[in-house]
């Protein structure tokens, strides 16, 4: 088992723009990683299992629903803090930290902003204690960056709707209490809604032989002829803005949670460079480390400057979709590439898992894909500066 030695860089003193409360809450979630989550974490992507204590556990550290109201369990934080929860996760595993921001951002955020009000106390509080836990299903098998093809569908019965259709790479399916399921209805208008597990028709088989967000557990929702109550509708959004509003709150956290996999592939190599002798001097005495690390420590300070920027554009309601796409594309990126130079620098080592490097890299494989692709974000982007449409 790996020692969890992770210390955190601050290179630009940004901790004077934190609050106490930011600062609290951060150390609580970093300490309860170093127990809990390190330990373990190796073993769980080597056999690609999720430890079900996390859930109990992500739960008392209060990292489901954040900002949700407490009237409602959540801490009521601001998003300031919603970043820093997913920074923390992160620094541990992005499988970790992904269960932590779907359960956030796409089963609570939708039911919080668009669910009636039976619909918010019925799944709400048990959602922020992990006694339910939810997924999210927008992608299909031949709908991914462009969802509004969705062929998933509801047909009016009268007091419910039947639902048929299928979703893929659904992360959480396969042990989720709820999903909340995106579908088009007859005229075409999606509409969202929380499908319970145990509906008729409705089955979540394994995406087994990932090499990617081992310890997070992905799945299909499948559903054939599932009745779905018209209680069950959220009756306060309909068109793709629904989900597109939900990933606006899960990026944002990716913005903020790839940070902490690149602090941690940024903290061993330095360690490791300064330990490691050949040629008779430490590695990091060589300019070409010096360069990687110094290039590292830029590239990571540059995006903290960016999430922490988004962060008080969040909190005050002004951040566009677009400004989360570029956070999130730059900063999914500038992690793959930290631990691709990292794992430069850890040599042979950096393929084991005695250190976190290569476990980081393969998952953020996946980072930079869900949540919009890399190059979707950048056409989001162009879209936003020059005025014209390059999907259509
Ligand atoms: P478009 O015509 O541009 O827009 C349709 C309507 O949606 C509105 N809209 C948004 N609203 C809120 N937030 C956003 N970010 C929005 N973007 C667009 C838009 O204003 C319009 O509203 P209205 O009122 O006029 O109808 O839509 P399009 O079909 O051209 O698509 C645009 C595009 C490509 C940007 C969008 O489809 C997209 O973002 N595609 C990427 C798909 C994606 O990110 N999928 C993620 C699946 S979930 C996931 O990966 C979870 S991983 C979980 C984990 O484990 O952490
Ligand atoms: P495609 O859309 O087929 O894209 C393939 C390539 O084509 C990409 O490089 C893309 O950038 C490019 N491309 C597509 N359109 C354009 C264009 N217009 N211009 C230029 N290039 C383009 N989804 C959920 O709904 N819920 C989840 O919980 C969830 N969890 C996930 C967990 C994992 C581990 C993974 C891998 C995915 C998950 N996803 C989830 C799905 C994820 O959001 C999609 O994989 C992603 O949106 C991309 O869709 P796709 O894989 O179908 O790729």
């Amino acid at each position: 088992m790996a020692t969890d030695k992770f210390s955190a860089h601050d290179y630009y003193l940004m901790d004077e723009l934190l609050t106490g409360e930011h600062k609290l809450i951060r150390g609580t979630i970093r300490a309860w990683v170093k127990k809990e989550v390190s330990p373990v974490i190796e073993e769980a992507c080597q056999t690609a299992t999720t430890p079900k204590q996390w859930i109990k556990g992500l739960a008392e550290i209060g990292a489901f629903g954040p900002t949700i109201p407490a009237e409602y369990g959540g801490a009521g934080l601001d998003q300031m803090s919603y970043g820093i929860i997913m920074q923390e996760l992160e620094r541990g595993d992005s499988g970790l930290r992904s269960m932590a921001s779907v359960q956030s951002s796409l089963v609570m955020y939708p039911i919080y902003s668009f669910g009636s009000e039976e619909q918010k106390r019925k799944y709400l509080p048990k959602l922020a204690k992990g006694e339910f836990m939810g997924c999210f299903g927008l992608t299909e098998p031949d709908h991914g960056s462009d969802p509004n093809g969705m062929l998933t569908n509801i047909k009016d019965k009268g007091d419910h709707y039947l639902l048929n259709g299928a979703k893929t790479w659904i992360s959480n399916a396969p042990f989720a209490d709820i999903a909340v399921v995106w579908a088009k209805d007859e005229e075409g208008i999606i509409r969202g809604m929380v499908v319970e597990r145990d509906s008729e028709g409705f089955t979540t088989p394994t995406i087994k032989g990932k090499w990617s967000l081992r310890a997070s557990v992905t799945g299909e929702l499948v559903f054939h002829n599932v009745k779905v109550p018209k209680e069950n509708i959220f009756p306060n959004v309909k068109g793709l803005k629904g989900p597109l509003s939900c990933l606006n709150s899960a990026r944002y956290g990716i913005s903020w949670g790839v940070i902490g996999a690149a602090m941690d592939c940024y903290d061993s190599a330095l360690r490791y460079s300064k330990e490691r002798i050949q040629f008779g001097k430490p590695i990091a005495g060589f300019q070409l480390t010096q360069k990687k690390l110094a290039e590292m420590i830029t590239e990571i300070t540059k995006a903290q400057l960016l999430t922490w920027r988004l962060g008080v554009l969040k909190n005050e309601d002004r951040a566009t979709p677009a400004q989360i796409s570029m956070a999130k594309r730059n900063n999914a990126m500038m992690a793959l590439q930290i631990a691709r130079e990292a794992r430069q620098i850890h040599g042979g080592m950096g393929i084991t898992g005695e250190y976190p490097i290569m476990r980081h890299l393969m998952n953020l494989e996946t980072v930079i894909t869900y949540e919009g692709t890399h190059d979707i974000h950048l056409l989001i982007t162009g879209m936003d500066v020059t005025g014209i449409n390059a999907f259509q």
